[in-house]
């Protein structure tokens, strides 16, 4: 038993619910095999087919290896090899010209290339607000949702993921577990075999919708009404847990109210299904005594996408889900991590906190900030950008706008990457990253509710850094004083959570690092008695904060901002929904890159309902251009009812460069934010499809 394991332990570091523990066998300072490790519970022992190929990615022949500056015209993509040194001299030498300026004029960009707390934002987030440059919003993804959930339970907490294999009913909502959230699904497989049915509400026939027991295809960014239409009949039927509502919920007479305007004859319009469709769907629900939803962020990329969430977030509260551990409603589960994010970013660090803070841009509108000249309200033009984690040429909405905005001459980027990606075309400085087989990082996970430890395995590849590592360097360069800076990862990751919170007894680092993972002390049904996160303690369908905030106390639903209820104009000149949802063998633009999971993928494609290719002249196989007023792009039809009518589907995130016409679905994306939480309006977006 004591013999050195022959692995080394590690956690997959990519934006997904799963966060899977690895096992990485090593050989010469090379990983050549990425397993799951079988004695996580919610990895057992299996990873998803891309990170398998892990190794693959970390050694890849293109692996960015030595620091480099731009060579060419911005966005060439031409650089030359230059030293640490000198590469951490250009930076130093340019924002601190800037700094003295004008330090709002530094804005970050980063995102969830890795989860990681430390190579996330820890030491990146210490050196902007020492700074005093611009604050990033980071909404691109999960914000509407984030908000729901926040206004109605307090905070991004739900169901625990390991009692879904227990539950009878399962809504599995805007969500594709198959492809973005595997080991769930097979826990739903597992209730399906206990006898469970499952239901799939999605616009799309998603791999995962195909096999459920029914898939209802609404039109996207209709889920808001559909879920006051459930309430409509669980109320009308009396199918409400009174007892539940009376003890743990607020405000259950306005929320009557509210859904007593969406009868089912009306949401049967707004969301393009059948009448009877919605009261066996709320009669079944409000039955079923172990009736689970697992929501995911896929709906809430919609002008509506918070008020939806909220209003489906206050289902099992209505009827008592919430009693049974198998009962109840998982979109995140982050919020029951203590994450000390205090220690780990030091906002006190940021001049004038915390009466003054420097501005805040919402990542979403990278676009129009980078294109802005700056003015009064806006505040300085944005001259120097620094990207980590993240990869918004690619990723980010209306990509026509970013890339013009990333390729001003007079912006001065600085890149941190593996991989020369679309962002990094338009570096000035591009500098090489180390991957999560080389660095060290801990890690909280959205989709379960373990703490875990990634410890390095293998030495950096070529000459690779952490971002921790380089923020250090730049901030050396610049003659930074402060301390905090120069923690070292180990300190960083050693105060990444609150140890003395109740959750985590029991626990320490030192334990952590040897263990490699605890389960947070959690009771299996955490709203039983109600103890939500809220101010009242309760589920709260009437938020008094809302209102405070001049919104919409109750939820609602929201046409979408592209569609022919709220924009009729636009929809008759661009009468089909486009959605872009994750492919199953990318994780966003993540490994785009490696040659066996892109040549899975094939090429982009965009599936189209018979009825739409016909109209247009569109056969299966054909190149057809999707384009709207913001841009364009080329796509291989196929023609299939898994689109249900009017609905287009571009699986996503290709990478511009490796897409034959250099293009991808954020051509067409818009900037507009959500109602609540300001997050990404990816799939609210009208387009018209032609043969190319
Ligand atoms: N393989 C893979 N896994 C991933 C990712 C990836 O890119 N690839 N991305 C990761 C990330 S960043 C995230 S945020 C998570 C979750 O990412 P999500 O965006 O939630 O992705 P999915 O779980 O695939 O669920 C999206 C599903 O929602 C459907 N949908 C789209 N619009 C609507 C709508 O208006 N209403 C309803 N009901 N459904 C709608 C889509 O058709 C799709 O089947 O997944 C993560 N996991
Ligand atoms: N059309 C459309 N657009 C979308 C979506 C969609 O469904 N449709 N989904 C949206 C969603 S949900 C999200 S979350 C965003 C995701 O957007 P991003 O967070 O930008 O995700 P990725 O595209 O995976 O890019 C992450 C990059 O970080 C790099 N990286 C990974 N680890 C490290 C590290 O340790 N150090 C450094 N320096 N770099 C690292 C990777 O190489 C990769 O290029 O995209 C959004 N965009
Ligand atoms: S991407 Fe998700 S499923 Fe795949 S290994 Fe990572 S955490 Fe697990
Ligand atoms: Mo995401």
């Amino acid at each position: 038993m004591n013999a050195p394991a022959d692995f080394a332990r590690a956690v997959c570091p990519h934006d997904c619910p799963d966060t899977c523990a690895m096992r990485v066998t090593v050989e010469n300072g090379r990983a050549i095999k990425v397993t799951g490790d079988p004695d996580h519970p919610p990895t057992q022992g299996v990873l998803c087919t891309k990170v398998s190929r892990y190794a693959e990615r970390v050694h890849h022949p293109r692996r960015l290896t030595t620091p480099m500056k731009r060579a060419g015209r911005k966005g060439e993509g031409r650089f030359e090899p230059i030293s640490w040194d000198e590469a951490f001299g250009l930076a130093a030498a340019r924002l601190t010209e800037i700094a003295r300026r004008e330090p709002e004029a530094i804005m970050p960009y980063s995102y969830a290339g890795t989860m990681g707390l430390v190579q996330g934002d820890s030491i990146a987030q210490r050196f902007f607000h020492k700074l005093g440059a611009s604050q990033l919003d980071r909404t691109i993804c999960a914000a509407a949702g984030a908000a729901g959930l926040k206004y109605t339970y307090g905070a991004s907490v739900g169901m625990l993921t390991e009692f879904f294999d227990k539950s009878e009913l399962i809504l599995i909502w805007g969500s594709n577990p198959i492809a973005s959230n595997l080991h769930f699904w097979t826990r739903a497989q597992e209730a399906k075999r206990r006898g469970a049915r499952l239901i799939a509400i999605d616009p799309y026939r998603s791999l995962t919708a195909e096999k459920c027991h029914q898939h209802i295809a609404l039109k996207p960014g209709t889920d808001g009404g559909l879920a006051l239409g459930m309430m409509h009949v669980l109320i009308t039927e009396d199918l409400i847990d009174h007892a539940y509502v009376t003890d743990h919920t607020l405000g259950f007479r306005e929320l009557k109210a509210r859904a007593m305007a969406y009868p089912p004859s009306r949401v049967a319009q707004i969301c393009g299904i059948e009448e009877q469709v919605i009261v066996d769907l709320a009669r079944l629900y409000g039955r079923t005594k172990k009736a689970a939803i697992r929501l995911n962020y896929g709906m809430q990329r919609v002008r509506g996408g918070g008020n939806a969430v909220r209003a489906i977030a206050c289902l099992p509260s209505l009827t008592g889900a919430w009693r049974d551990r198998a009962g109840g409603l998982l979109l995140s589960s982050s919020g029951w991590t203590p994450v000390d994010s205090y220690a780990l970013e030091r906002p006190d660090l940021m001049p004038g906190w915390p009466a003054k803070q420097p501005r805040v841009i919402n990542m979403n509108g990278i676009g129009d900030a980078l294109l802005h000249p700056g003015d009064t309200t806006f505040g300085p033009k944005v001259e120097a950008i620094i990207v980590y984690n993240s990869n918004p040429v690619a990723v980010a909405p209306d990509s026509e706008r970013v890339a013009a905005g990333f390729a001003r001459e007079d912006l001065f980027t600085i890149v941190l990457e593996h991989f020369q990606t679309d962002t990094a075309d338009y570096a000035d400085l591009l500098l090489p990253a180390t991957t999560q087989l080389e660095h060290l990082d801990v890690h909280k996970s959205y989709g379960h509710t373990h703490v875990m430890v990634n410890l390095p395995a293998i030495p950096p590849v070529g000459d690779a850094r952490p971002n921790t590592e380089i923020f250090r360097g730049i901030a050396r360069s610049m003659g930074l004083q402060e301390p905090a800076l120069y923690d070292s990862d180990e300190a960083v990751a050693s105060g990444a959570f609150r140890w003395s919170d109740p959750v985590l007894k029991g626990f320490d680092w030192e334990t952590l690092k040897k263990t490699g993972w605890a389960r947070l002390n959690l009771p299996d049904a955490p709203f039983a008695d109600g103890a939500f996160r809220t101010p009242s303690g309760k589920c709260e369908f009437y938020s008094a904060r809302l209102a405070n905030e001049g919104c919409d106390p109750l939820p609602d639903y929201l046409p979408p901002y592209e569609s022919a209820d709220a924009a009729p104009e636009l929809a008759a000149r661009y009468p089909l929904a486009m959605i872009s949802p994750p492919s199953r063998n990318f994780l966003n633009s993540t490994f785009v890159n490696v040659e066996s999971l892109r040549s899975t993928e094939g090429e982009p494609h965009l599936d189209i309902h018979p009825a739409d290719a016909l109209h247009r002249g569109v056969n299966d196989g054909d190149l057809v251009r999707i384009f709207n007023d913001r841009g364009s792009m080329q796509a291989r039809a196929r023609v299939t009812e898994r689109a249900r009518e009017g609905l287009v589907v571009g699986l996503s995130i290709w990478w511009k460069k490796l897409a034959p016409d250099g293009r991808n679905a954020n051509q067409v994306t818009s900037q507009a934010l959500t109602d609540l939480g300001g997050s990404a309006t990816f799939y609210d977006c009208l387009v018209e499809v032609e043969r190319a």
